[in-house]
Parts: structure tokens; sequence; C-alpha cells
């Protein structure tokens, strides 16, 4: 194949040069990751704002002139630098920047995993997702205490409730054209699903973008608690499942955006004032390290202005600073609403 030159503005069409191209266009994983799987999304869809998708751990270490330039350009981290994790609670810290519940509507903290020794989501087989299916349903299966919840396959799921489900902000929503040329959804519905607890405080995406998307959620602005049932939940998953993770990349993703940490922090928080002009609105959160998204997640617009609010690096930064991050620039954004 001749070097596809890529259109729009993403981090791809920004560094994959014809000379990156020809460096790396006959290698191939171990799993069988091409080059062309990588970009295939970007290319497809050239309003991307990334546009690549990893197809499995060797794809980060294998196609690195590539994706090495995008992680620094995303997460402003060199090649020498190192990840590092941090998830004890004490040192947290982050007060509720609206203690008294007049702009934040809901905290949510997710993070992704895959399971480490499989493709990552675009490259898997049908076979082999079934198989992720199971081996994470049955480690979700004795989650003690405010964890524990019930595994709902897509397939088994009628319309209605899903679509309650999406448009209460618990489940992914169906046929994202990012994720389909990126081969994400192949074969849906089969073996994705949602885990939650009856409260829905604690869920878990299964074989979405990235193999388990674990969501710590509840209304108003408790970031402290929030986060601590998270981390709650991580010890009780990291014990029953081996996750791919690289000592400089940190949790290993499809997306490069999503490296590190693997977590982004948001708010739904409902700013009339600000939403007046929102160019000024991002430039400001973008001032304090936030990125806005729409009131239905990423490529949504908002409504009766309610933004979601969240961390934009997930890489080179731990996931107490992360959290800690969001909680002063919410903080931020709550005052300049109130001057505004
Ligand atoms: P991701 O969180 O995986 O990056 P999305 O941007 O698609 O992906 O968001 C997933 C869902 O989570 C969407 O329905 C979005 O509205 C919802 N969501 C995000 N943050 C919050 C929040 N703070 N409160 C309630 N729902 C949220
Ligand atoms: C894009 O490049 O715009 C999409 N592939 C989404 C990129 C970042 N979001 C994500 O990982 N969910």
């Amino acid at each position: 194949m001749s070097y596809p030159k890529p259109s729009g503005r993403s981090l791809l069409a920004r560094h994959l040069t014809p000379e990156v191209w020809r460096l790396l266009n006959d290698k191939e994983t171990r799993y069988g990751v091409r080059l062309a799987h990588v970009v295939a999304s970007g290319l497809a869809n050239p309003d991307s704002s990334v546009g690549v998708y990893a197809g499995d751990e060797e794809s980060y270490t294998l196609f690195a002139p590539l994706f090495d330039p995008i992680i620094a350009d995303y997460h402003g981290f060199g090649p020498e630098d190192r990840h590092q994790s941090d998830l004890e609670v004490a040192r947290l810290n982050a007060p509720n920047p609206d203690p008294e519940g007049r702009y934040v509507v809901s905290t949510r903290i997710r993070v992704a995993r895959n399971l480490c020794c499989f493709p990552f989501g675009s490259a898997l087989t049908r076979r082999e997702r079934r198989i992720v299916e199971a081996t994470v349903v049955r480690a979700l299966e004795d989650l003690p205490g405010e964890l524990a919840g019930s595994y709902h396959p897509l397939y088994e799921m009628d319309e209605t409730t899903k679509e309650r489900l999406i448009h209460d902000h618990f489940l992914f929503k169906e046929g994202d054209r990012f994720l389909e040329a990126a081969g994400l959804n192949r074969d849906w519905p089969d073996a994705r699903g949602i885990f939650h607890n009856p409260g829905k405080t604690f869920l878990v995406w299964v074989n979405e973008e990235d193999q388990l998307r674990i969501i710590s959620m509840e209304p108003a602005a408790d970031l402290q608690r929030v986060f601590a049932r998270l981390a709650r939940a991580l010890a009780e998953l990291e014990r029953r499942l081996a996750f791919a993770h690289s000592e400089r990349l940190g949790y290993l993703t499809s997306c490069p955006s999503n490296l590190g940490t693997a977590m982004r922090a948001s708010v739904h928080v409902r700013l009339p004032g600000l939403a007046a002009d929102e160019a000024r609105l991002t430039a400001l959160a973008a001032a304090h390290g936030l990125q806005v998204r729409g009131t239905h997640g990423e490529h949504s617009a908002s409504e009766g202005a309610v933004y979601d609010v969240s961390n934009k690096r997930r890489l080179g930064i731990t996931e107490v600073e992360a959290v800690r991050e969001l909680a002063n620039g919410v903080a931020a954004l709550i005052a300049a609403e109130e001057r505004a």
C-alpha cells in the first residue's frame, strides 16, 4: 500500500509522515497487527482528534515512531519519561468544589483496562472476545459489599432498557463511527455488556473501546467518595485479573489518549453564565488542564448548559493528581460562573 496522506487536523495527520509510513508499513506484531490497522479510523474520519488505535500491547513499541510523537503531543510525555501510579485515597485531599450543590450535577471517574496476553478490542476474534467477557464476568461475580452487582449482556437487553441506560449516562452508545472504522464494533453486540451494582454507583463496561471501563459515579460533587469507591474496586480487580501494563506507559489502552492512569475524572456541571461563550469556557478549562465535552459525552453537544468537564492528561500524572486537578479546575470554573 502506498503512503495514505491523512487529511484533517488529527494527531495522526500531524505525525504520519511519508518517512514514518515507509519505516513501519511492512511491520507486524505477534498478534498480526499492522500499521494500516492502527491508522484506519483516522484515515476514515478526517475530523478525528487523535486518529489511531493500538491493536495490542506490542503496537506501542513496534510502531513507536508513530505513537511516541502522538503521545508526546497529547500528554506532554517524552521518550525518557516514566509513568507513575498513585491510587492512595489518603493522599487525595480533594475538597468538594461545590459543597452546596448549586452547580455540579454528578461526578464520574472511570479507568480503562485491557487484559494482559490478549489483543486489544480492534484485533480480537469473536472467540477471543467471548473469552475476555467470560473472564471479566467471572472476576466481577464475587465482588464484596457496595461493589456487588450483576452482569447484563447487551444481546439480552431490550431496546427500552438500553435506551434508558444510555440516556441516564450509564451505558455506552452504539454505532460510534470512530470505533467502527477501527474495527472495534465487529460482531456487535456479541460479548458486550454492562455490570452494575443496584444503585448504579459502580459499573463496568465490557468490550467497548477497551475490554473494561471501570466506573464509579454518583450525584453531586463528593470526589473523595467517588475516588475511594473506584480505588477499592481496582484493588479487588487487580487481585483477580492481570491487566496490560507497561513500565513506561502505565496501563495500556486502545486509544493513546487514555494511556497511563487510563483515568477520566469528570463532573457534569451547569454553567449557564459561561455557556454564553463556549470558546471562552473551553479556553478557561484548558488553562486548568481540563477538557470540555457535551452532556452525552465525547462528540456530543451541551444541553441545558450542562457540560462534562474532565482531566485532559492521563499519562505522566498520577490518579491522585488527576482528580485534584479536576477539583481545583472546577472550583475555578464555578468562581468564574459566579462572576459571569
Ligand atoms: P468516556 O467517559 O469513556 O471517555 P464518553 O465521553 O462517551 O466516554 O462518556 C460516557 C458516558 O458517561 C456518557 O453518557 C457521558 O455523558 C457520561 N458521563 C461522563 N461524565 C459524567 C458525569 N460526571 N456524570 C454523569 N455522567 C457522565
Ligand atoms: C478521535 O480521534 O477523535 C477518536 N478516535 C476519539 C479519540 C479520543 N477519545 C477516546 O479515546 N475515547
